[in-house]
């Protein structure tokens, strides 16, 4: 009931019922995206990102801001100040960088510490800011369903498909959008709205979604195809 938008998605085309649809923004965060964050410090060529993503998000959460979509969620990764909820192979296990790149230190003066709530390099980057009435969800992991109320938040309001988009493709946003269709959710990844520091990892987590028939969802190529479909 309501209306219904229909996308020329991969594998095949999907409908979308707007009255149950959530546009998902990932982490779109000065910690990924920014030099001098959580992104860098793990050794990445962080200065592609923006470009390659921000301009598809902003036509999506245009686009979801006009309708109005069921919610507009924004998932961060953040820990809490004393890092209690991060665990210690996240914090300082064999796989971490050098001690003084780790999550809590300062990278970047004006970055503050690397991926703890509150600090400015913490924050969304400008043009994926939440406006008020949308959600922010903080998570601890990769996946957005992992110690988080995003379930609930999302059954209450009676979502039923996902938009989602935002950073890093193959690990936060593969990960959520797998949580995502365990639970239920019919998951559309927007392309132009994501991106990896690796792209080759990006094409693949791309192609992975979509083959079998659509193990894990859908995908469409463009923010803009997506946009003035609904
Ligand atoms: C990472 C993320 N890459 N948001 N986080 O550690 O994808």
């Amino acid at each position: 009931e309501g209306p219904i938008a229909k996308v020329n998605t991969l594998p095949k085309p999907v409908s979308l019922p707007l009255k149950s649809t959530a546009l998902v923004c990932i982490d779109f965060q000065k910690d990924f995206l920014d030099v001098g964050g959580f992104g860098h410090a793990l050794g990445n060529d962080v200065t592609k990102l923006a470009d390659e993503c921000l301009p598809g998000a902003a036509k999506l959460l245009e686009a979801a801001r006009n309708l109005p979509l069921a919610a507009i969620i924004h998932t961060k990764e953040a820990h809490l100040e004393d890092l209690s909820d991060c665990c210690e192979m996240k914090l300082s296990g064999p796989r971490c960088p050098p001690e003084d790149k780790r999550i809590g230190k300062v990278l970047a003066e004006g970055m503050g510490r690397l991926l703890v709530d509150g600090s400015p390099g913490n924050d969304f980057v400008d043009v994926a800011k939440p406006r008020d009435g949308e959600i922010v969800v903080p998570k601890p992991g990769k996946g957005a369903f992992f110690l988080t109320g995003l379930n609930e938040i999302l059954r209450a309001k009676g979502v039923s498909h996902l938009i989602v988009c935002g950073v890093t493709t193959e690990v936060c946003v593969q990960t959520t959008m797998r949580e995502a269709n365990d639970r239920g959710y019919e998951c559309v990844l927007v392309e132009d709205a994501t991106a990896s520091y690796i792209p080759k990892f990006k094409a693949a987590t791309i192609e992975m979604v979509r083959s079998q028939g659509g193990i894990v969802g859908y995908t469409v190529e463009k923010a803009e195809d997506l946009a003035r479909a609904l």
